[in-house]
């Protein structure tokens, strides 16, 4: 049985909370974003305890003609719709994974997606950074405080932070991770650093 507590207990998070077995949980919203095959199933799909909510469809040759099909890896299906998973990051603090659609078709959709997130996770291929602006713009129209999380893709040398700040041309106190997007411990320390920063902000 779960059921609203009358006083917050997490200061800081501005997010839904709920008493469960006696224990207070915040359930925090976070949006998992990043250009087309850059890793959000994948990332979202290692780390969910629950069987990740994933609606993957064929790329035909048809939908080739208004796709990016660019930097696909062999990449055979693509997200329409979103990704969904659970991540209990302590006692008090569970957070519900929302993943974006990666096709440019779809992007309407991130806004609404990103309604009561209380932050962003952006993942970013190292070498395909020039897609990962758009992608940063949209977030930061949105009002979301953010984390970026570079995907390094095997066999891709791995950048200087410095380098990487400078082409993204992001703040100071943004924090930037790399992760392995289906390594769970990876991931799990991305969301970690994403957490951290989101509660400085607030506090
Ligand atoms: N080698 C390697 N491959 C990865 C990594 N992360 C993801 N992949 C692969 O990259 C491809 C894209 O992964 P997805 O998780 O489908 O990417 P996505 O961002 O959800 O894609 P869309 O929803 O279509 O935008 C898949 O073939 C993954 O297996 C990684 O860290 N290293
Ligand atoms: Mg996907």
């Amino acid at each position: 049985m779960v059921s609203r507590p009358s006083s917050a207990d997490a200061p800081g998070l501005d997010a839904q909370q709920y008493v469960q077995g006696g224990a207070t949980q915040t359930a925090v919203k976070i949006l998992v974003v990043g250009h087309f095959a850059v890793g959000k199933t994948t990332f979202i799909g290692s780390i969910s305890e629950i069987e990740p909510l994933s609606t993957e469809e064929t790329m035909t040759r048809v939908a080739a003609a208004v796709d990016d099909l660019k930097g696909v890896r062999g990449k055979t299906t693509t997200t329409v719709a979103m990704d969904f998973g659970r991540l209990t990051l302590s006692e008090r603090v569970v957070l519900y994974l929302f993943g974006t659609p990666g096709q440019l078709r779809f992007v309407q959709m991130w806004e609404d997606m990103a309604r009561g997130a209380l932050g962003a996770l952006i993942l970013v291929d190292p070498e395909r950074l020039a897609d990962s602006f758009a992608v940063i713009d949209l977030i930061e129209q949105y009002g979301l405080d953010y984390a970026i999380a570079v995907n390094h893709f095997d066999g891709n040398p791995l950048r200087a932070e410095a380098a990487l700040r400078e082409a993204l041309d992001l703040l100071d106190d943004t924090p930037v991770v790399t992760c392995d997007a289906r390594d769970e411990k990876s991931s799990a320390a991305a969301l970690t650093t994403l957490v951290r920063y989101l509660l400085d902000r607030a506090s």
